[in-house]
């Protein structure tokens, strides 16, 4: 953003702020017309009317599919979990298995600030959307590469036996990948993606950045990426207070707004997800359309799916300690985090403030997906 300052400045000196109303520059996003001095709104709440939260922007990544992001305006937020909703986390309704220490790394609440402004993917990335980034690039996903692999449901698997043993439902499978997660029903283009690594992950930013600024669209200074940790938290909670999940603390009030593991029979079966559940059916005991839910599955900035889903890979490496308000990397066996938890996860796994760590930046998963953001390159990425 520093080296995008002064051109920015130049350019709206050479324009007359009050002879552009609103719905002119709204004509031009709805185009994809995007400018420099557009995108410093962003960062400059104080301007007001022109971009502000709300604010949305399309990206055409050809062959007729889009991508559209969401304005998040710099803010303030608190991250992390208090003691008493790790409790819940744990408890009757969360779900989750107590004494595993899975909430220990949310950390207690501590404030946070999101100094610049972003755009971040109203959803998670598609199939149909990653599917024309491997059609433009022959890009082989981690999965897909000799040797590779990726973890996906086994149809052999036949339930927990909490008396006797615990079967993991995921099973390391080689020849399958985001084209075929091993579902039991077709990969559709508007799933979101899932069997990327992180790796395959930040090399689908590579390409959109790439491809904008090729198409003459992407100021220079920023990027397409993932969000990093603090970004993806304060997204998440959507411009509210803290709380267990972006709409609040009731459970009950997520009916209709989030895919996890609720009273939904798995395809061809009689049993739904073990353990605790919502007590709903969601409509998915797999992976859901994006932004099914419409309206009433979007947060306070406008994003869907932020809670449920897939998990979300964001830019950070796990610290156990707590996510950073800067992003955060090692030198030596870096875990990439995701976020937001996912289909098969009860309650206490899809909170705003639930961080995973992952095995490695090639690891994949069937449960695993991503969303991109647009904004200035994070100091110290690891080199892609
Ligand atoms: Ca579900």
């Amino acid at each position: 953003m520093e080296s995008a300052k002064p051109k920015a400045k130049l350019t709206r000196s050479s324009r007359s702020r009050k002879a552009r109303p609103a719905s002119s520059l709204a004509h031009l996003l709805s185009l994809g017309i995007f400018t420099l001095a557009a995108f410093t709104c962003v960062c400059e709440p104080a301007r007001g009317a022109e971009l502000a939260k709300g604010d949305t922007k399309r990206v055409d990544l050809g062959g007729g599919v889009t991508l559209e992001l969401v304005c998040i305006p710099p803010g303030e937020f608190t991250m992390g979990s208090t003691p008493e909703e790790k409790a819940w986390a744990v408890g009757p309704e969360g779900g989750w298995i107590p004494g595993t220490g899975r909430e220990t790394p949310e950390g207690d609440p501590r404030p946070a600030r999101i100094k610049q402004g972003f755009w971040m993917g109203r959803t998670e990335v598609s199939v149909g959307q990653f599917r024309r980034f491997v059609e433009e690039t022959g890009f082989v996903t981690d999965a897909e590469k000799p040797g590779g692999w990726t973890q996906c449901f086994n149809p052999e698997w036949d339930g927990y036996h909490h008396t006797t043993q615990v079967v993991q439902p995921w099973k390391s499978m080689s020849g399958k990948s985001w084209r075929d997660p091993n579902w039991a029903f077709p990969n559709l283009d508007v799933y979101p993606v899932v069997c990327v690594s992180w790796n395959d992950d930040r090399a689908f930013c590579q390409w959109l950045t790439k491809r904008e600024r090729a198409a003459g669209r992407l100021p220079e200074g920023l990027e397409y990426r993932l969000p990093t940790e603090a970004e993806w938290e304060y997204a998440c909670r959507g411009d509210r207070p803290r709380a267990i999940f972006w709409w609040g603390d009731e459970l009950e009030e997520g009916e209709g707004r989030l895919n996890i593991s609720a009273c939904d029979f798995l395809p061809g079966r009689t049993k739904t997800w073990p353990l605790g559940k919502a007590p709903w059916s969601d409509g998915y005991a797999f992976v859901s359309p994006v932004d099914h839910y419409g309206e009433r599955g979007r947060n306070g900035f406008g994003l869907a799916d932020m809670c449920g889903g897939v998990w979300e890979f964001v830019l950070d490496h796990f610290d156990p300690q707590g996510a950073h308000e800067e992003a955060y990397f090692v030198d030596k066996d870096p875990h990439p985090v995701c976020r937001g938890g996912n289909y098969f996860d009860v309650p206490g796994n899809a909170r705003c403030a639930v961080r995973l760590g992952i095995q490695s930046p090639t690891y994949s998963d069937s449960r695993d997906g991503f969303r991109i953001c647009l904004g200035s390159p994070v100091a110290g990425e690891p080199a892609k």
